[in-house]
C-alpha cells in the first residue's frame, strides 16, 4: 500500500486586531491553531505568543508566534488552505464592506526544501530579518535548517539578535 506523502511546514502567525466573538490578537492565534486541527492538520508544536511592536504603518501591537504543522497537502494547496483560514477569521464587517485582515499566516519553511512559483516563495523571503518570526520559530523548531543559508533557526535567531 502506498502511504500518502507527509509534508511539514513551519507557519508564522500574526494578528493585531480583535475578532468579534473570538477576542484580542492572542485569542485569534489560539483560535487559528484550533482551525488548523479542524482542517485536518496535525499540530506538532506551537511557540509561546509574543507581543511585538508593529513593523509598518499600523499603530497596534501584534501578537506573533509560530507553529509546526503536518499533513498531506503540498505547498500550493497549503497556501490556499491558509488563505481560507485567514478569510474565516480575518475579515470584519464594516457596514457593507469587508474590512482589513486580522490574521496573517505565512509559510516560513517546508520540509521539502525550497519552492518558487508566482504565488509562493518558500523559505518566506523576509523571515530572516524579522525578530517576530525568528524568535518564535526558533522556540518551536530550533534545529530546523534554512535551506538557503544552511543555518538552523536557533542560529538565525541568535545572529539576528546581534545585528
Ligand atoms: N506569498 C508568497 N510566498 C508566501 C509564503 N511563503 N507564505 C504570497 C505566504 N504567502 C506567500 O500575502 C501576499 C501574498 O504573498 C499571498 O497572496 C501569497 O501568494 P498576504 O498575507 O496576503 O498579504 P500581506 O499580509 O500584505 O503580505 P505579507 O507579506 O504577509 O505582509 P507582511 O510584510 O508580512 O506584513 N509587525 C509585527 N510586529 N508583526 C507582524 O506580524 N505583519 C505585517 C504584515 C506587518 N507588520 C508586522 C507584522
Ligand atoms: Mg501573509
Amino acid at each position: 500500500m502506498i502511504e500518502p506523502a507527509e509534508h511539514r511546514y513551519l507557519i508564522a502567525l500574526g494578528s493585531n486586531r480583535r475578532v468579534p466573538g473570538i477576542g484580542g490578537p492572542r485569542a485569534v492565534l489560539d483560535a487559528a491553531i484550533e482551525a488548523f486541527k479542524q482542517e485536518g492538520w496535525r499540530v506538532d508544536g506551537v511557540s509561546p505568543w509574543m507581543a511585538s511592536a508593529p513593523l509598518g504603518p499600523s499603530m497596534r501591537r501584534y501578537a506573533n508566534g509560530a507553529a509546526v504543522i503536518a499533513g498531506d497537502a503540498g505547498p500550493e494547496d497549503t497556501l490556499e488552505n491558509l488563505q481560507s483560514i485567514e478569510a474565516e477569521f480575518g475579515r470584519e464587517r464594516r457596514g457593507q464592506r469587508w474590512g482589513s485582515r486580522t490574521l496573517d499566516l505565512d509559510i516560513v519553511l517546508w520540509g521539502g526544501g525550497s519552492w518558487a512559483s508566482k504565488a509562493l516563495s518558500i523559505p518566506h523571503p523576509l523571515f530572516r530579518g524579522r525578530h517576530f518570526v525568528l524568535r518564535p520559530a526558533a522556540q518551536v523548531a530550533p534545529t530546523w535548517r534554512d535551506p538557503v543559508t544552511g543555518l538552523t533557526l536557533r542560529q538565525l535567531a541568535g545572529r539576528h539578535g546581534k545585528l
